[in-house]
Protein backbone atom coordinates (compact mmCIF):
# COMPACT_ATOMS: atom_id res chain seq x y z
CA UNK A 1 0.00 0.00 0.00
CA UNK A 2 1.17 3.32 -1.25
CA UNK A 3 1.87 5.75 2.16
CA UNK A 4 0.65 8.86 3.06
CA UNK A 5 2.03 12.24 2.74
CA UNK A 6 1.40 15.28 4.80
CA UNK A 7 2.84 18.55 5.45
CA UNK A 8 2.96 22.73 5.85
CA UNK A 9 3.96 24.11 2.48
CA UNK A 10 4.92 27.50 2.96
CA UNK A 11 4.49 30.20 -0.58
CA UNK A 12 6.70 32.72 -0.04
CA UNK A 13 7.95 35.54 -2.33
CA UNK A 14 8.17 39.31 -3.32
CA UNK A 15 4.61 41.19 -3.19
CA UNK A 16 2.63 40.58 -6.01
CA UNK A 17 4.59 37.72 -7.42
CA UNK A 18 1.68 35.63 -7.33
CA UNK A 19 1.58 33.86 -4.43
CA UNK A 20 -2.21 33.74 -3.92
CA UNK A 21 -3.14 33.27 -7.15
CA UNK A 22 -1.23 30.07 -6.79
CA UNK A 23 -2.87 29.33 -3.76
CA UNK A 24 -6.02 29.18 -5.21
CA UNK A 25 -5.24 27.33 -8.05
CA UNK A 26 -3.79 23.96 -6.35
CA UNK A 27 -6.85 24.49 -4.04
CA UNK A 28 -9.24 25.29 -7.10
CA UNK A 29 -10.79 27.75 -4.96
CA UNK A 30 -11.08 31.32 -4.73
CA UNK A 31 -9.78 31.95 -0.75
CA UNK A 32 -6.73 34.06 -0.96
CA UNK A 33 -7.81 37.07 -2.05
CA UNK A 34 -5.86 38.84 -5.39
CA UNK A 35 -5.25 42.13 -6.87
CA UNK A 36 -3.35 43.87 -9.27
CA UNK A 37 -1.83 45.61 -6.43
CA UNK A 38 1.25 44.63 -4.09
CA UNK A 39 0.75 43.81 -0.56
CA UNK A 40 -2.55 42.42 -1.22
CA UNK A 41 -1.84 39.63 1.44
CA UNK A 42 -1.19 40.94 4.87
CA UNK A 43 -1.68 37.70 7.02
CA UNK A 44 -1.20 33.95 6.69
CA UNK A 45 -3.97 32.54 4.52
CA UNK A 46 -4.10 28.22 5.19
CA UNK A 47 -5.53 26.73 2.15
CA UNK A 48 -5.51 22.65 2.76
CA UNK A 49 -5.84 20.40 0.09
CA UNK A 50 -6.79 16.44 0.47
CA UNK A 51 -5.69 13.84 -2.17
CA UNK A 52 -5.78 10.12 -2.12
CA UNK A 53 -2.38 9.77 -0.79
CA UNK A 54 -1.61 12.87 0.62
CA UNK A 55 -2.71 16.34 2.42
CA UNK A 56 -0.68 19.08 1.52
CA UNK A 57 -1.50 22.53 3.74
CA UNK A 58 -0.68 25.65 1.71
CA UNK A 59 0.66 28.06 3.55
CA UNK A 60 -0.29 31.80 1.60
CA UNK A 61 2.08 34.61 3.34
CA UNK A 62 2.09 38.67 3.07
CA UNK A 63 4.86 39.29 0.10
CA UNK A 64 7.86 40.79 1.60
CA UNK A 65 8.31 44.20 2.34
CA UNK A 66 12.01 45.18 1.91
CA UNK A 67 12.11 48.68 3.45
CA UNK A 68 8.97 48.44 7.10
CA UNK A 69 6.87 51.34 7.55
CA UNK A 70 5.12 50.85 10.50
CA UNK A 71 4.21 47.55 12.84
CA UNK A 72 1.60 46.32 10.13
CA UNK A 73 5.17 45.76 7.66
CA UNK A 74 7.15 44.56 10.10
CA UNK A 75 4.54 41.92 11.58
CA UNK A 76 3.80 41.55 8.01
CA UNK A 77 7.84 40.06 7.84
CA UNK A 78 7.36 38.34 11.27
CA UNK A 79 4.37 35.69 9.49
CA UNK A 80 6.78 35.19 6.92
CA UNK A 81 9.40 33.82 8.87
CA UNK A 82 7.05 32.64 10.62
CA UNK A 83 5.47 30.11 7.83
CA UNK A 84 9.19 29.38 6.70
CA UNK A 85 9.54 28.07 10.03
CA UNK A 86 6.95 25.92 10.26
CA UNK A 87 7.16 24.45 6.24
CA UNK A 88 8.25 20.94 5.93
CA UNK A 89 8.72 22.34 2.50
CA UNK A 90 8.89 26.22 1.02
CA UNK A 91 7.61 27.07 -2.34
CA UNK A 92 9.71 30.42 -3.44
CA UNK A 93 7.72 32.25 -6.17
CA UNK A 94 9.46 34.45 -8.02
CA UNK A 95 8.71 36.73 -11.22
CA UNK A 96 10.84 35.75 -14.74
CA UNK A 97 11.90 39.11 -15.19
CA UNK A 98 15.66 38.29 -13.33
CA UNK A 99 16.52 37.90 -9.52
CA UNK A 100 15.66 40.92 -7.64
CA UNK A 101 17.01 41.94 -3.63
CA UNK A 102 13.67 41.09 -2.28
CA UNK A 103 14.04 37.57 -3.92
CA UNK A 104 17.46 37.12 -2.26
CA UNK A 105 16.28 38.41 0.99
CA UNK A 106 13.89 35.92 1.39
CA UNK A 107 16.04 33.43 0.06
CA UNK A 108 18.72 34.21 2.80
CA UNK A 109 15.54 33.16 4.92
CA UNK A 110 15.48 29.46 3.61
CA UNK A 111 18.85 29.50 3.43
CA UNK A 112 19.78 30.13 7.31
CA UNK A 113 17.19 27.81 7.90
CA UNK A 114 17.98 24.94 5.52
CA UNK A 115 14.79 24.47 4.44
CA UNK A 116 13.87 22.22 1.69
CA UNK A 117 12.45 24.07 -1.25
CA UNK A 118 10.83 24.46 -4.77
CA UNK A 119 11.39 26.97 -7.09
CA UNK A 120 8.78 28.33 -8.70
CA UNK A 121 9.31 31.03 -11.38
CA UNK A 122 5.43 32.44 -12.37
CA UNK A 123 4.52 34.13 -14.87
CA UNK A 124 6.16 32.66 -17.93
CA UNK A 125 3.09 33.07 -20.05
CA UNK A 126 4.40 36.72 -19.63
CA UNK A 127 8.65 35.93 -21.46
CA UNK A 128 9.90 34.01 -24.50
CA UNK A 129 10.98 30.22 -23.75
CA UNK A 130 14.73 31.19 -24.58
CA UNK A 131 14.51 33.05 -21.50
CA UNK A 132 13.61 30.48 -18.81
CA UNK A 133 16.81 28.46 -18.87
CA UNK A 134 19.23 31.11 -18.26
CA UNK A 135 17.44 31.98 -15.43
CA UNK A 136 16.85 28.81 -13.97
CA UNK A 137 20.33 28.41 -14.04
CA UNK A 138 21.51 31.93 -12.56
CA UNK A 139 18.82 30.57 -9.47
CA UNK A 140 20.67 26.98 -9.54
CA UNK A 141 23.80 28.45 -8.64
CA UNK A 142 22.34 30.23 -5.22
CA UNK A 143 20.52 27.28 -3.85
CA UNK A 144 19.99 23.78 -3.96
CA UNK A 145 16.46 23.61 -5.12
CA UNK A 146 15.08 20.56 -5.27
CA UNK A 147 12.88 21.58 -8.44
CA UNK A 148 12.71 24.57 -10.34
CA UNK A 149 9.42 25.05 -11.92
CA UNK A 150 8.25 27.08 -14.28
CA UNK A 151 4.71 27.82 -14.43
CA UNK A 152 1.87 30.19 -14.74
CA UNK A 153 -0.26 30.58 -11.64
CA UNK A 154 -2.63 32.89 -13.81
CA UNK A 155 -3.11 30.23 -16.80
CA UNK A 156 -2.48 27.34 -14.58
CA UNK A 157 -0.25 25.89 -16.70
CA UNK A 158 2.57 23.90 -15.08
CA UNK A 159 0.61 24.01 -11.46
CA UNK A 160 -0.50 20.14 -12.05
CA UNK A 161 3.49 19.22 -12.56
CA UNK A 162 4.06 22.04 -9.10
CA UNK A 163 1.51 20.02 -7.41
CA UNK A 164 3.18 16.55 -8.14
CA UNK A 165 6.63 17.55 -7.25
CA UNK A 166 5.30 19.09 -3.67
CA UNK A 167 3.56 15.80 -3.03
CA UNK A 168 7.23 13.76 -4.06
CA UNK A 169 8.58 15.89 -1.36
CA UNK A 170 6.53 15.71 1.67
CA UNK A 171 7.47 13.85 4.60
CA UNK A 172 5.27 10.69 5.24
CA UNK A 173 2.62 11.48 7.67
CA UNK A 174 -0.45 10.94 8.93
CA UNK A 175 -3.53 14.23 7.54
CA UNK A 176 -2.93 17.14 10.31
CA UNK A 177 -6.63 17.91 9.60
CA UNK A 178 -9.96 16.09 8.53
CA UNK A 179 -10.07 15.58 4.76
CA UNK A 180 -12.96 18.08 4.56
CA UNK A 181 -11.13 20.70 5.69
CA UNK A 182 -10.44 23.67 3.04
CA UNK A 183 -8.79 25.92 5.81
CA UNK A 184 -8.70 26.42 9.46
CA UNK A 185 -9.94 30.28 9.41
CA UNK A 186 -13.30 31.25 10.43
CA UNK A 187 -15.55 32.27 7.81
CA UNK A 188 -15.36 36.00 9.24
CA UNK A 189 -11.70 36.52 8.36
CA UNK A 190 -12.33 35.88 4.85
CA UNK A 191 -15.47 37.93 4.85
CA UNK A 192 -13.12 40.68 5.72
CA UNK A 193 -11.09 39.69 2.90
CA UNK A 194 -13.43 39.90 0.55
CA UNK A 195 -14.40 43.52 1.53
CA UNK A 196 -10.17 44.55 1.58
CA UNK A 197 -10.67 43.33 -1.96
CA UNK A 198 -12.95 45.39 -3.47
CA UNK A 199 -11.10 48.20 -1.60
CA UNK A 200 -8.18 47.56 -3.34
CA UNK A 201 -9.20 46.90 -6.88
CA UNK A 202 -11.82 50.15 -6.97
CA UNK A 203 -9.28 52.85 -4.99
CA UNK A 204 -6.13 54.17 -5.63
CA UNK A 205 -3.06 55.35 -4.34
CA UNK A 206 -2.67 55.55 -0.50
CA UNK A 207 -6.61 54.35 0.20
CA UNK A 208 -5.94 50.36 0.08
CA UNK A 209 -2.93 50.46 2.27
CA UNK A 210 -4.60 52.64 5.05
CA UNK A 211 -7.71 50.64 4.85
CA UNK A 212 -8.46 47.56 7.21
CA UNK A 213 -11.61 45.96 8.09
CA UNK A 214 -12.75 44.30 10.66
CA UNK A 215 -16.13 42.39 11.37
CA UNK A 216 -18.21 44.09 14.06
CA UNK A 217 -21.17 41.71 14.35
CA UNK A 218 -21.60 38.77 12.32
CA UNK A 219 -25.50 36.87 13.17
CA UNK A 220 -26.36 34.05 11.22
CA UNK A 221 -29.80 33.62 9.85
CA UNK A 222 -31.06 36.82 11.31
CA UNK A 223 -34.91 37.02 11.13
CA UNK A 224 -34.56 40.41 11.38
CA UNK A 225 -32.99 40.52 8.05
CA UNK A 226 -35.83 38.00 6.66
CA UNK A 227 -33.06 35.09 8.07
CA UNK A 228 -30.42 36.46 5.96
CA UNK A 229 -26.91 36.42 7.79
CA UNK A 230 -26.75 39.98 8.53
CA UNK A 231 -22.90 41.32 8.41
CA UNK A 232 -21.76 44.53 9.43
CA UNK A 233 -18.03 45.01 8.71
CA UNK A 234 -15.95 48.52 10.24
CA UNK A 235 -13.29 50.04 7.41
CA UNK A 236 -10.67 51.66 9.28
CA UNK A 237 -8.92 54.37 7.52
CA UNK A 238 -5.82 56.14 8.85
CA UNK A 239 -7.25 59.80 8.08
CA UNK A 240 -10.09 62.17 7.69
CA UNK A 241 -10.01 62.85 3.69
CA UNK A 242 -9.40 59.19 3.20
CA UNK A 243 -13.00 58.65 4.56
CA UNK A 244 -14.25 60.97 2.65
CA UNK A 245 -12.62 59.40 -0.89
CA UNK A 246 -13.71 56.12 0.49
CA UNK A 247 -17.83 56.79 1.00
CA UNK A 248 -17.64 58.75 -2.45
CA UNK A 249 -20.02 61.87 -3.65
CA UNK A 250 -23.46 60.39 -2.39
CA UNK A 251 -21.69 57.74 -1.00
CA UNK A 252 -21.88 55.92 -4.27
CA UNK A 253 -18.70 54.48 -4.04
CA UNK A 254 -19.24 52.81 -1.48
CA UNK A 255 -22.19 51.73 -2.43
CA UNK A 256 -20.73 49.97 -5.46
CA UNK A 257 -18.03 48.00 -3.08
CA UNK A 258 -21.19 46.73 -0.78
CA UNK A 259 -22.76 45.24 -3.71
CA UNK A 260 -19.65 43.70 -5.24
CA UNK A 261 -18.83 42.33 -1.73
CA UNK A 262 -21.91 41.18 -0.99
CA UNK A 263 -22.25 39.21 -4.10
CA UNK A 264 -18.86 37.35 -3.61
CA UNK A 265 -19.57 37.07 0.31
CA UNK A 266 -22.93 35.39 -0.87
CA UNK A 267 -21.15 33.02 -3.55
CA UNK A 268 -18.38 32.30 -0.51
CA UNK A 269 -20.53 31.38 2.04
CA UNK A 270 -23.84 29.85 -0.28
CA UNK A 271 -26.13 31.92 1.48
CA UNK A 272 -27.69 35.28 1.10
CA UNK A 273 -26.33 38.11 3.42
CA UNK A 274 -27.20 41.29 4.68
CA UNK A 275 -24.17 43.76 4.64
CA UNK A 276 -23.64 46.72 6.18
CA UNK A 277 -20.62 48.83 6.13
CA UNK A 278 -18.93 51.57 8.37
CA UNK A 279 -16.29 53.76 7.94
CA UNK A 280 -14.03 54.66 10.71
CA UNK A 281 -11.44 57.32 11.19
CA UNK A 282 -8.67 55.21 13.34
CA UNK A 283 -5.65 57.58 13.11
CA UNK A 284 -2.29 56.31 12.44
CA UNK A 285 -3.86 52.49 12.77
CA UNK A 286 -0.75 50.47 11.16
CA UNK A 287 1.36 52.45 13.79
CA UNK A 288 -0.64 50.77 16.74
CA UNK A 289 0.81 47.42 17.29
CA UNK A 290 -2.09 46.55 19.70
CA UNK A 291 -4.80 47.47 16.42
CA UNK A 292 -2.87 45.96 13.90
CA UNK A 293 -2.60 42.69 16.65
CA UNK A 294 -6.31 43.24 17.04
CA UNK A 295 -7.15 43.07 13.47
CA UNK A 296 -5.62 39.82 13.43
CA UNK A 297 -2.31 40.62 11.81
N1 LIG B 1 0.43 37.36 -16.42
C1 LIG B 1 0.32 36.73 -15.25
N2 LIG B 1 -0.16 37.40 -14.18
C2 LIG B 1 -0.25 36.73 -13.01
C3 LIG B 1 0.13 35.37 -12.87
N3 LIG B 1 -0.09 35.01 -11.59
C4 LIG B 1 -0.58 36.08 -10.95
N4 LIG B 1 -0.69 37.13 -11.80
C5 LIG B 1 -1.22 38.46 -11.51
O1 LIG B 1 -0.34 39.12 -10.61
C6 LIG B 1 -1.08 39.99 -9.74
C7 LIG B 1 -0.76 39.66 -8.30
O2 LIG B 1 -1.25 38.39 -7.98
P1 LIG B 1 -1.40 37.89 -6.48
O3 LIG B 1 -1.75 36.46 -6.52
O4 LIG B 1 -2.28 38.81 -5.72
O5 LIG B 1 0.10 38.08 -5.99
P2 LIG B 1 0.69 37.89 -4.50
O6 LIG B 1 2.06 37.37 -4.65
O7 LIG B 1 -0.25 37.09 -3.68
O8 LIG B 1 0.72 39.41 -4.01
P3 LIG B 1 0.81 39.97 -2.49
O9 LIG B 1 -0.28 39.34 -1.70
O10 LIG B 1 0.62 41.43 -2.67
O11 LIG B 1 2.18 39.63 -2.00
C8 LIG B 1 -2.55 39.80 -10.08
O12 LIG B 1 -2.94 40.83 -10.96
C9 LIG B 1 -2.56 38.43 -10.78
O13 LIG B 1 -3.62 38.28 -11.69
C10 LIG B 1 0.63 34.69 -14.04
O14 LIG B 1 0.96 33.52 -14.04
N5 LIG B 1 0.70 35.44 -15.18
MG1 LIG C 1 -1.24 37.56 -1.95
Amino acid sequence: MASFKSGYVGIVGRPNVGKSTLMNGLLQTKLSIVTPKAQTTRSKVVGILTGENYQAVFLDTPGYVLNPQHELHRLMIRRIEEVIDESDLVVLMVEPYGIKKGDLTILDLIKDRQKKAILAINKIDTIRKDELLPLMDEWSKLYDFLEYVPISALKLDGVDLLLDLIVKHLPEGEPLYPEDYITDRPERFFVAEIIREKIFQYYRQEIPYATAVEIDEFVEQDPEHGDKDYIRAIIYVEHDSQKGILIGKGGEAMKRVGMQARQEIEMFLGRPVHLELWVKVRKNWRKDLNFVRRLGY
